[in-house]
């Protein structure tokens, strides 16, 4: 960009009033300081956006660390360049510091980076020893590119559900709720998504972004059906490629084709592509009108596994509070009741996790299992 259309984009941003300007291509730090000293706003580039959302997003310790590491690897040879600009007399100091506090910065931001890197061969060395535990129940995950309306798709299944989810699950962050599913309780997850160009520097702490999509039991595939054919199948390859590259194979991919209320007429060729390359036809919908959402949590429900319904007595004899903190959070209580001689508790549980409620059955209390109709 050259004085001319900075100053024409001045212009623009004196009429607009934004809030910050973001630069598609990487920006170098000089760069930056002119920019935003003739904006009079923050400028940041893509990559930096791109941070920004991931470090919002990130779930766990390990993409918190991933993505700070990220984040001080691109800013170090900044820093660098802002000392050499501070030494030659150009740049008067960064965020306000002069060329020693840079030194003693740099140092600072080198330390960290290595005590980045320690924590995180600590955290895969723990992980490699033990698998870690699954969501407790039946859990689906949101994946596809960007902008395809997972979230759009996600206020829309969880808009009715609102009260469940605050219910039992008040710790599960905001990107995680518990909705019914034909009057089962499922957990559902927003993710950030599959984006191009990700700046390579990125692609670890993108891939540590995607821990509840390894987690789920069901990864729903998001595609927009109003992209042009090319679009439509470089991200349809895209998607699986990744998805199979983190351990996620067809059969527990669902797909979804979004927005058919401005799909343009390949819709039923898409729809076949989609069929073929993963073996499932996709379930036709639109987030912004709520089309085919029944025909969606059809699907979901045919996938569920056979839940149980355990019933269980706890006398009074025994510590019902300390029983209930250890169903609560891990199980669906369908109803509690109180009596004289004790408490009687029916929840719904997915199969896999019947041996979490094991340790119960000592003392006095009694569980009895039944089939789910
Ligand atoms: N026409 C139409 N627009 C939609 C639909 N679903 C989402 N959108 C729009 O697509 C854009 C991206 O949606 P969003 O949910 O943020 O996508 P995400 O990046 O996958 O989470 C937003 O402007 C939505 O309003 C849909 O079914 N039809
Ligand atoms: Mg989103």
């Amino acid at each position: 960009m050259g004085k001319g259309k900075a100053r024409e984009v001045a212009k623009v941003i004196k009429e607009l009033n934004p809030i910050k300007v973001i630069f598609y291509n990487q920006l170098k730090p000089i760069q930056r300081y002119n920019l935003t000293k003739l904006f009079g706003i923050e400028v940041i580039d893509r990559f930096q956006l791109i941070l920004e959302i991931f470090t919002k997003r990130a779930g766990t310790l390990e993409a918190k660390y991933q993505i700070e590491l990220a984040k001080l690897q691109y800013e170090l040879p900044m820093i660098r360049e802002n000392i050499r600009l501070a030494k030659l007399g150009e740049l008067p100091g960064f965020h306000g510091l002069g060329k020693y506090a840079l030194d003693v910065y740099e140092s600072m931001i080198k330390r960290r980076i290595s005590y980045l890197r320690k924590k995180l061969e600590e955290i895969r060395i723990r992980k490699s020893m033990h698998r870690r535990s699954r969501y407790p129940l039946f859990s689906i995950a949101l994946t596809g590119y960007t902008f395809a309306g997972k979230t759009a798709l996600f206020n829309r299944l969880t808009k009715e559900n609102l009260q469940v989810g605050s219910l039992l699950f008040t710790t599960l962050s905001t990107t995680t709720r518990a909705m019914l599913i034909s009057g089962r309780k499922v957990l559902i997850s927003d993710t950030v998504g599959f984006l191009d160009d990700l700046p390579p520097m990125l692609i670890e702490a993108f891939y540590s972004t995607l821990e509840e999509v390894t987690l789920a039991d069901l990864v729903l595939l998001i595609l927009d059906a109003s992209d042009s054919r090319d679009e439509f199948l470089r991200k349809l390859h895209t998607s699986i490629s990744i998805l199979n590259s983190i351990g996620i194979f067809n059969g527990s991919i669902l797909p979804v084709m979004n927005k058919i209320d401005v799909a343009n007429s390949s819709l039923e060729e898409y729809e076949k592509i989609v069929n073929h390359t993963i073996g499932i036809k996709p379930i036709k919908i639109s987030a912004l009108t709520g089309e085919g959402i029944n025909e969606l949590i059809n699907a979901i429900s045919l996938r569920l596994p056979n839940y149980r319904k355990i019933k269980i007595f706890v006398p009074k004899s025994s510590d019902l509070s300390s029983i209930l903190r250890l169903i609560n959070n891990r199980f669906d209580i369908a109803s509690i009741k109180y009596d004289n001689d004790g408490t009687y508790i029916e929840v719904i549980a997915h199969p896999d996790y019947l041996n979490a409620i094991k340790p119960l059955s000592h003392k006095e209390v009694v569980i009895r299992e039944e089939l789910l109709s």
